[in-house]
């Protein structure tokens, strides 16, 4: 297999002024002529004219006119042309009902969409596919279909065709077309400017009366772009279509944003709380990127975090502006630590910039995206608010209309603030999650707090350098009053004193405030420091962060001392749970145990083998101790966060739900599910109704309401998908691979939609004692399926393949079986370059 590497980077031999596709769609048998106008590239020392193809079928192709026979091979063509600007036209026969794979042209529940990111754009016609290639598109769309798109402005219509124009030039990975039977969802926005923009949700008949929320939320996100970051939108018209079968979430295509269904459509009905939260979030991401990918996009894949890491930073300031800060940062640190940690932790590590790859779709990461985020969230608390406001304006300036780089990034910053950064882009460079552990000291009313950074080395570094750790620190007096409010004290070196002077009594320390540094923090700490912190802490991280540690240090000594539940914690969860003065989304993430992963991982890194079915032992026992302590408290709970009226997803209504719906899980382990199964019959929102589900099988009373949900819900292929993976994720561990392979037999499982593949085989993987089951029976059903699916659609089967990252954690036993299914994964025939570089990574 072939390796990519960033320092062999060299610049496109030509420049495109213009390209100009038109398109005959057919099933089996699309037409795509292209005519291209190259000029040599003056910055360029190789020459060579490559352009990149995947399954074409050449048709033909002209330089200026006339016929040319290329160079042909599996990954594109090779010709001789002019020293000088020429035009190349070529005409190539593509099949888009057979492709599964979901890359290029692909056919849809009758329709025709794409998918160009990273590299789909080949599988389309000859092109030099490659995000540096930047060029203005006009598409000629032929087909009987009634609805006809493309990137840009609408440049003409008549019966059966439809012509777009992009003035604004732009790599190949951000063009799209669509061609269906669709019904829009209409309504418009008017820029700062005046601009007057068409804005159109598209979707199956079936599905219009699932747009509203979708469309307010991208109405909002605009405003928001324009507020905070002064960036207004630049076309005409706004599109965004929502398609069954997609890889991924969505896609930022300019000017026609492509969305996976589930990541646009909702109504009260069908869409929980959770969907309304991620759909406005994932609206606002890919809106974001017409500034933040698409007028500034990346020199090469390599720079992939240049606009995933700050895209998806803005679409969290942009979710904490429209709801809960707290809440929203917890949920992130929750979500790093869950997916995150064990990448940087584990065989798949790779920098937040990698530096090689062989399939840029396995680089698609939690790395990648989610810590590339946390540096730029670093970035902004070390220079502050208004530097990095004045260096982001800089950035819109100095590149817009530019394929850059974090070099082009991190000099923005320097320029803008005279910082220098160099150590600072280690976080870039530098693959791992530093360690965090402090030393204090307290003296003649001097306290000071001594932090020692280091990272384990892995296969990227053997030896790590020091971080810059920008780490908030507040102290505590004794009787809980806060005496040094949030401080941000800076770390460069590997091991670092800072001092505070002039405190009367030795003081609490609240470390690490905001998790304003993806670091592991290694403190030991009592547990009454921790209950004295979830008591009083002023920073809400930090506060939910003890009753955090609080359960899994009590988790982690029942699971290898048999202790019972700790006093300290059931106490100080107690307090919270009455405290009517916090957030309600927030005593439910109090509420909340560390998932099975998360302790795993934190067996692991103290050197004991995690157990799996120990492991669900003790969060089962902790549950039911938990709901026999509150018991008195619970209905009243449950009864004082019910929320009256219509159904709305507000973050506020939300949160009462939430808070509701987390004690009904306890009351659930006292009364055999009796008020879930009312909730259930009662439910008038998915939200409510999705929960008392939940309640039901894990009292493993489930049957009637898997048989009532599926009546119901049958024709709904996203409330299906959730059918499908609760009985999954809720089934016993002994039970869960049996569940997930009936469920594979059921006539709604289909292989081909990604959805439902990771609402059966995901789910598995959510299950952690069902996947870790000690005879390898969850290892082999994901083996069976992935080499299924490999044939059909690498990107997923790869991105799933992650399931195997923490196998080596294991005992001897599971370890054996967990190797066994990935050598017989790798040994499937035509495997995957995607599958098989993700297998080979695992398995070193
Ligand atoms: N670029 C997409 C996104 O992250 C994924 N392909 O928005
Ligand atoms: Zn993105």
């Amino acid at each position: 297999q072939e390796t990519i590497h960033l320092s062999e980077y060299t610049p496109f031999g030509f420049l495109i002024d213009a390209v100009h596709l038109t398109f005959d769609l057919s099933p089996n048998a699309t037409r795509v002529k292209s005519r291209i106008d190259f000029r040599p590239n003056p910055d360029a020392t190789d020459s060579t004219f490559f352009l990149h193809g995947e399954k074409l079928t050449l048709i033909e192709a002209r330089i200026d006119g006339t016929p040319v026979t290329p160079d042909i091979t599996d990954t594109g063509l090779t010709c001789t042309v002019p020293d000088a600007p020429f035009t190349w036209e070529a005409e190539v026969e593509i099949d888009p009902a057979n492709n599964t794979a979901l890359e290029g042209l692909y056919m849809s529940g009758g329709m025709y969409c794409t998918q160009c990111e990273a590299e789909g754009f080949r599988k389309i016609t000859y092109y030099p596919d490659r995000p540096d290639v930047m060029a203005t598109f006009t598409v000629r769309i032929n087909s009987n279909m009634p609805v006809l798109l493309s990137n840009g402005n609408p440049a003409g219509e008549g019966d059966g065709w439809a012509e777009w124009h992009d003035p604004w030039p732009k790599p190949a990975y951000l063009f799209a077309l669509v061609a269906g039977h669709l019904v829009n969802h209409p309504d418009h926005f008017t820029t700062a400017s005046g601009r007057e923009v068409t804005l159109n949700i598209w979707v199956r008949e079936g599905d219009a009366h699932k747009c509203a929320f979708g469309m307010e939320a991208l109405k909002r996100s605009m405003t928001w772009d324009e507020e905070v970051y002064g960036r207004e939108y630049d076309l005409d018209v706004f599109n965004i279509v929502a398609v069954d079968d997609f890889n991924m979430g969505a896609m930022e295509n300019k000017g026609l944003n492509i969305f996976n269904s589930a990541a646009v459509l909702a109504s009260p009905e069908t869409a929980t709380d959770g969907n309304f939260e991620r759909i406005e979030a994932i609206i606002a991401h890919e809106y974001f990127h017409n500034w933040t990918g698409n007028r500034i996009t990346c020199r090469d894949w390599f720079q992939l975090c240049l606009k995933e890491g700050l895209t998806v930073f803005r679409d969290a300031q942009f979710t904490a502006d429209m709801r809960s800060a707290p809440v929203k940062r917890i949920g992130d640190v929750i979500d790093l630590r869950a997916r995150q940690f064990p990448e940087d932790q584990g065989p798949l590590s790779h920098p937040v910039r990698p530096d090689r790859y062989q399939e840029i779709n396995n680089f698609y990461t939690a790395t990648v995206y989610e810590k590339g985020a946390e540096v730029i969230s670093m970035l902004k608390r070390l220079v502050g608010d208004d530097a990095y406001k004045n260096a982001l304006d800089l950035y819109f300036d100095r590149h817009d209309g530019q394929a850059c780089t974090i070099e082009d990034w991190l000099q923005v910053f320097e320029d803008a603030t005279e910082r220098d950064l160099t150590q600072f882009k280690r976080w870039y460079t530098q693959s791992g999650t530093p360690h965090l552990t402090v030393a204090e000291d307290w003296a003649d009313g001097t306290y000071t707090l001594t932090f020692t950074q280091s990272t384990p080395p892995d296969a990227n570094q053997s030896d790590k350098l020091p971080q810059v750790l920008p780490i908030a620190v507040g102290l505590l007096s004794p009787n809980g009053d806060e005496t040094v409010p949030t401080t941000l004290l800076e770390m460069t070196e590997a091991t670092q004193s800072f001092t505070f002077d002039g405190l009367s009594s030795r003081p609490v320390p609240s470390i690490l405030r905001d998790f304003s540094a993806p670091v592991v923090l290694d403190r030991e700490s009592s547990a009454s420091e921790q209950a004295f912190l979830l008591a009083h802490d002023t920073d809400p991280f930090t506060r939910w962060d003890a009753g955090r540690n609080l359960a899994r240090d009590t988790l982690i000594a029942m699971v290898t001392e048999g202790a019972a539940p700790q006093g300290a914690y059931l106490d100080g969860l107690a307090a919270v749970l009455r405290d009517t003065s916090l957030d309600p989304a927030y005593r439910a993430l109090i509420l909340a145990l560390p998932s099975a992963s998360e302790l795993a991982q934190a067996l692991d890194a103290r050197g004991t083998v995690p157990d799996p079915d120990a492991i669900h032992d003790a969060q089962e026992t902790l549950r039911q101790t938990l709901a026999e302590k509150l018991q008195d408290a619970l209905p009243g709970l449950y009864a004082a966060h019910q929320v009256d009226g219509p159904y709305s997803p507000d973050a506020a209504s939300a949160g009462h739900r939430s808070l509701a719906n987390a004690v009904l899980s306890l009351i659930t382990r006292l009364d055999s599910g009796a008020q879930a199964q009312t909730q259930f019959d009662g439910a008038d929102n998915m939200t409510q109704q999705l929960a008392a589900f939940g309640c039901l099988l894990q009292a493993k009373r489930g049957e009637d309401a898997i048989a009532a949900f599926y009546d119901q819900w049958q024709a709904d292929r996203l409330v299906i998908d959730k059918w499908f993976s609760m009985q999954v994720i809720f089934a016993a561990p002994d039970a869960a691979a049996s569940t997930a392979a009936a469920l594979t037999r059921h006539p709604d499982f289909d292989v081909k939609n990604p959805n439902r593949f990771r609402a059966t085989l995901g789910g598995l993987a959510m299950n952690h004692a069902g996947f870790h089951r000690a005879d390898g029976s969850g290892y082999a059903l994901l083996a069976d399926w992935l080499i299924t699916l490999d044939d059909l659609n690498p990107q997923t089967t790869a991105r799933m393949c992650a399931a195997f990252q923490t196998w080596a954690r294991y005992d001897e036993g599971r370890k054996a079986h967990a190797r066994a299914q990935m050598e017989r994964i790798l040994a499937k025939p035509d495997l995957s370059r995607d599958t098989s570089e993700m297998i080979t990574r695992i398995l070193k």
